[in-house]
């Protein structure tokens, strides 16, 4: 092999870098050593109305379960990423705006407009009947009216739970009402690679399942048509119309909820993630500066949609805590051609992108030309996220893409951790591809066996994190007994990522991938009983098993099993009609990509499904599926082997 395994921290970033070898090691060990005043002295970061003296106060044990951070500290989220910018900044541009058209012009905000954009957003909220501590459901394109509405919740101490505008209206209504909101705020209709998604169309099918919904706030971006109920909807633009650009920004508490984002667990019904104020922001917009290295003035662009976590924690709060300029793309990668993702980075002379493995993937498939192409010389640093990265990918982004010069930060973290906890500081840290290095500061990483047993050295086991950090999710929402249950039962005393974990001999991370029933589709989470639970609602089904399985491009695919009702038969029809059906129920993301029908699926005697050799078939590896003897009725593999969709 020529690709070299180690590509060590370029001579012109060890001289500039805000963080060094020598200096990480330092702030690290200290951030462990003595928690209290190094978490103290970070927050100073932040704006806060009354500075915290308390630092993290909690405990994974059962008897005494409890997460704190800066509890006595109050501030406002959204002053953090807008008011104190004022008098530095506020000239200078805060969200750039690139539309799914590439005709169209561009949109910018400076950090002054985004303040008075935000105030009239808070306002017309509060015109809507929003009060602190209410619900609030943000189902939005792209725009930059999303950013000003999760800001504007921030700012009258609203918690916002914003659901990814590809979800359909089921997914839509069971998030409403897991956490009662009492207004939605939505658009006409989204656009993504020149389609239309009818967001509108999409509240109005969830909105007569929601008892506690009050209001829609609808944001005009299309200009669709589409139906407005009288009392219930009301147009963005005629209310704010009718509103002052000022509303003073509501005094937190540091624990205050901030939001609400539902994630896939191992479980069917997705978890209701709440995020506080002080140590989320604190979180994001320390891991924001470091990991990419950030200097005023830079163009950052992170190549997420707002309706996942590295969204709100990388396109809103993070850099716009930190004064940053943020670039938010309303389109897809690849659309109108490949070429798409550079063009726009010349376009506004990007410096910082961040981006997934699976979209580098896809580009990487379309060949060199639609990269090489294009300038990329304002490119400085690039980031991903959100599954393990291929060395091959890793390598084609830094020869490739980046031409050699730019360091490549691969950050491993979860909906649950607010923002970044292993990843590579750019002046410190030599990279390996596919591995996302060393911890973040005050991340205390252990991998552990089976039976909990710390392991030390090289070495490979499950990821858990062995103490509390700012940014920790602090409750599943309406379930606190589920938080704990989820995170920290299985290795008492812990917080278990669901993570599988390699650490080699110089302490690099190296994330396998998930050891519990959550796939990883284009880098989103799925629970394989979110998709089992919409196969089974299907007049036809009878039962239905979920696993995920390589694949090329999304990191892994979905295979479904699936057993039929009596008298119902099996077609390629109701194939394609169980995948539209899945579709439907979820969300594009959710369709899988393949359908075994199965007159039965291999149990236990007590009734279990045995994942593993449903895994092992789906991956195409019938060679070695293990010790089948425990089944029911073993010969219903040698059906599944047979019948094999692929
Ligand atoms: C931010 C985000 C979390 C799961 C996580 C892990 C996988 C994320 C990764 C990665 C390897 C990385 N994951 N980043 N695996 N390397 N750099 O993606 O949050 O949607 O909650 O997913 O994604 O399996 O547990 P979320």
């Amino acid at each position: 092999m020529t690709d070299p395994a180690i590509y060590p921290v370029p001579a012109e970033w060890k001289a500039k870098a805000k963080v060094d070898a020598q200096r990480y090691a330092q702030l690290h060990g200290r951030s462990l050593a003595d928690p209290g005043s190094f978490w103290l002295e970070q927050a100073k970061r932040l704006d806060w109305i009354k500075r915290p003296e308390i630092a993290g106060d909690w405990s994974f044990d059962e008897k005494d379960f409890h997460i704190s951070w800066f509890a006595d500290g109050k501030l406002n989220v959204a002053a953090n990423c807008t008011d104190r910018h004022l008098a530095t900044r506020g000239d200078q541009t805060a969200i750039i705006w690139e539309p799914d058209e590439p005709s169209e012009e561009p949109r910018r905000y400076t950090y002054a407009e985004l303040h008075k954009e935000v105030c009239r957003f808070a306002n017309v909220l509060k015109a809507a009947g929003a009060k602190k501590g209410d619900r609030i459901t943000i189902y939005m394109p792209m725009i930059p009216e999303a950013a000003f509405a999760l800001l504007a919740c921030a700012r009258i101490g609203a918690v916002h739970s914003v659901v990814f505008g590809g979800f359909s209206p089921d997914a839509l209504a069971g998030r409403i009402q897991d956490c009662d909101s009492t207004i939605v705020v939505t658009a006409d209709e989204g656009r993504r690679g020149g389609k239309k998604v009818p967001l509108k169309a999409n509240v109005d099918k969830a909105a007569p399942l929601c008892p506690s919904l009050e209001k829609v706030v609808v944001v005009q971006a299309t200009g669709g048509s589409i139906d407005m109920e009288p009392g219930r909807d009301v147009w963005y633009h005629d209310m704010a119309a009718m509103v002052a650009d000022e509303c003073p920004a509501e005094a937190m508490g540091a624990e205050d909820p901030l939001f609400i984002l539902y994630t896939s667990g191992s479980t069917g019904k997705p978890k209701g993630v709440l995020h506080t104020s002080g140590g989320y922001l604190l979180w994001a917009s320390l891991t924001h500066e470091m990991i990419f290295d950030y200097r005023p003035g830079q163009i950052y662009w992170c190549a997420a949609d707002i309706g996942w976590v590295t969204g709100h924690s990388y396109i809103v709060y993070g850099p716009l805590a930190n004064g940053a300029t943020t670039l938010m793309y309303e389109g897809v990668p690849n659309w109108p051609n490949a070429s798409r993702i550079w063009e726009v980075a010349d376009r506004h002379q990007v410096e910082i992108l961040y981006t997934a493995p699976t979209a580098l993937r896809a580009l990487m498939k379309e060949g060199d030309d639609f990269v090489t192409k294009t300038s990329r010389k304002s490119l400085k640093l690039l980031g991903t996220v959100g599954e393990p990265i291929n060395p091959e990918a890793w390598r084609w982004y830094h020869e490739v893409v980046g031409e050699g010069r730019c360091p490549i930060v691969d950050t491993w973290w979860q909906t649950e951790t607010g923002a970044a906890m292993i990843a590579p500081l750019p002046g410190a840290i030599d990279l390996k591809p596919g591995s996302a290095t060393k911890p973040f500061f005050g991340i205390e990483p252990q991998l552990v066996d089976a039976d909990g047993k710390v392991l030390d050295g090289a070495t490979e086991g499950n990821l858990v994190i062995a103490r509390s950090w700012p940014g920790q999710m602090r409750t599943v929402w309406g379930d606190h007994q589920r938080f704990f249950q989820t995170y920290f039962t299985t290795y008492p005393g812990k917080y278990f990522t669901g993570d599988g974990c390699r650490r080699d001999e110089d302490g690099y991370y190296w994330i396998t991938g998930r050891v519990d029933d959550v796939i990883n589709v284009s880098g989103h989470r799925m629970g394989t009983a979110e998709v089992e639970s919409a196969l089974v609602l299907h007049g036809k089904v009878a039962e239905a098993a979920v696993v995920g399985f390589p694949h090329d491009i999304k990191g892994q695919g979905i295979y479904a099993y699936v057993t039929l009702n009596a008298n119902c038969e099996a077609s390629d029809e109701l194939r394609n009609e169980l995948k539209q059906w899945v579709r439907a129920e979820i969300g594009p993301i959710a369709t899988p990509d393949a359908i075994q029908f199965a007159p039965g699926l291999p149990k236990t005697r007590s009734g279990k499904i045995m994942r593993r050799i449903l895994r092992k078939i789906a991956e195409g590896d019938v060679t070695s599926l293990g010790d089948t003897s425990t089944l029911a009725d073993p010969s219903v593999v040698d059906d599944l082997v047979a019948n094999r969709v692929g």
